[in-house]
C-alpha cells in the first residue's frame, strides 16, 4: 500500500492543514510527528527507500525499532496537502534506539523538523505515561495563547486554573491542565528536555512567546488538546480586552462539582490556584478621572451689531393678518362646565 493512500496519512494530513487554517503555522512554524503501529508499517515498509543512519542526541531505548510520519524542517504547513512527499517523510529508529534514517518522503533533500529531538524525547515519555497508547505529537503557534504569554505569571497552576476558568469543558479536554516552562531556544536540546520533564504530568506544554506542545493518542486528540487550550486563551483575551471589568468565570466550587460528577480527577492544586481575570473597571475609572483633563466651557461667538443703514435698507418686518376672534361657544345647558385641572390639580381660582 501506498503511504497517501492510508487512514493514518490522510489523518495527519488534515491535522496539518486544519492547523494552517486557523492561523497556527505562519511561514515554516510548528512541526508534527505520528507513531505508526506495526501493522501500519507492515503494510507501507515495501515502499521505504533507507538512507544512512543519524545518530540522536539522547537515547530513546523503548522506542527502538519504531517508525514515526513527521513533518520536514522548513516546511510550509500551507503546502503539505499540495506536496506531501517533500513535506512530510517517514523515519525509523534503530535497535538500540540511539540512530535513526529517513525511509519515505523527505522529497527535493528535505529533512526532519529541526524540533525531532523534542519529538522523539517526548514520544518516549508519553509512550510510559499512556501505557503505549499516545501516538500523535503537535507544535503549533496559536496567537491567543502566545499574547496570554505575554501578560499572565508562567505558572502551570495559575495558567491551568485560568484557562479551566473560561470554558465549561476545558477542564475535561485538559483534565492534566497545562505545563508552562521558561524561554528556550526554538529547535534546542534545552526545550526538548525541559518539555519532557513537564511531559511527565500533563499532555499540553506552554512554550512561552512561542506556541503549544501536545500529544494524543490519536490525531483528533492531539488537535481536539491544541484547539481547547487556544480557545480558552482566545476567549480570555477577549473578555480583558473588551473594556469590560472581568467579574465572572467558572469558580472553585463549579470545578470540584464538575470533576467529582464526571470523575476527572482534577489536581486540587490546579483547581484552588487563583484565576487571572481583570482590572476591576472602577480602579480605571477613578484613573481616567484623575488624570483627565478639565474641559474648558465653550467660547461664546460674538454677535456682530447690525449698522443701522443696513437695518434701515432691510424690508420691514412680515406680520401675519391678525386672525378675526373667534366667539367662544357657549356652555350646553345640559353639559356642566369641564373643571381646569392643573398638574392634576383642580384649579380653585
Ligand atoms: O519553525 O516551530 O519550534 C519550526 C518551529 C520550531
Ligand atoms: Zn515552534
Amino acid at each position: 500500500m501506498k503511504v497517501l493512500d492510508t487512514d493514518f496519512a490522510k489523518s495527519f494530513i488534515r491535522m496539518c492543514n486544519d492547523g494552517w487554517t486557523f492561523g497556527w503555522h505562519e511561514s515554516n512554524g510548528g512541526n508534527a510527528s505520528y507513531r505508526l503501529t506495526t501493522v501500519e508499517v507492515s503494510q507501507v515498509k515495501a515502499g521505504f527507500r533507507a538512507k544512512p543512519w543519524v545518530g540522536i542526541d539522547t537515547d530513546i531505548p523503548t522506542l527502538a525499532g519504531e517508525c514515526f510520519l513527521i513533518t520536514a524542517s522548513g516546511s510550509h504547513f500551507r503546502n503539505i496537502t499540495h506536496d506531501p512527499k517533500s513535506t512530510l517523510g517517514i523515519i525509523e529508529i534503530d535497535r538500540t534506539g540511539t540512530a535513526w534514517r529517513e525511509v519515505w518522503g523527505f522529497k527535493d533533500g528535505t529533512h526532519p523538523t529541526s524540533e525531532l529531538t523534542a519529538h522523539l524525547i517526548n514520544h518516549e515519555v508519553r509512550k510510559a505515561a499512556t501505557r503505549g497508547k499516545s501516538r500523535v505529537i503537535y507544535h503549533c503557534h496559536p496567537v491567543n495563547l502566545a499574547a496570554m504569554s505575554c501578560v499572565m505569571p508562567h505558572d502551570s497552576a495559575v495558567f491551568t486554573r485560568t484557562l479551566w476558568a473560561q470554558l465549561a469543558e476545558c477542564a475535561m479536554v485538559l483534565r492534566y491542565g497545562v505545563q508552562v516552562i521558561g524561554w528556550e531556544v526554538p529547535g534546542s536540546i534545552d526545550l526538548a528536555i525541559e518539555t519532557a520533564k513537564a511531559m511527565e504530568t500533563s499532555n499540553a506544554v506552554v512554550w512561552p512567546h512561542h506556541g503549544l506542545f501536545v500529544s494524543g493518542d490519536t490525531m483528533d486528540e492531539a488537535f481536539g488538546v491544541a484547539h481547547t487550550v487556544e480557545k480558552a486563551a482566545e476567549i480570555w483575551c477577549k473578555a480583558r480586552a473588551c473594556g469590560m471589568p472581568n467579574t465572572s468565570c467558572i469558580e472553585d466550587e463549579d470545578l470540584s462539582r464538575f470533576s467529582r460528577e464526571y470523575d476527572l480527577g482534577l489536581s486540587r492544586r490546579q483547581m484552588f490556584a487563583k484565576p487571572v481575570l481583570g482590572t476591576p473597571a472602577p480602579e480605571r475609572v477613578k484613573l481616567e478621572v484623575a488624570n483627565a483633563v478639565p474641559k474648558k466651557p465653550p467660547v461664546q461667538e460674538k454677535q456682530e451689531k447690525v449698522p443701522d443703514e443696513v437695518l434701515a435698507n432691510m424690508p420691514s418686518v412680515f406680520h401675519f393678518p391678525a386672525e378675526p376672534a373667534k366667539a367662544a361657544p357657549a356652555p350646553s345647558p345640559t353639559q356642566p362646565e369641564e373643571p381646569v385641572y392643573r398638574f392634576g390639580i383642580k384649579k380653585t381660582s
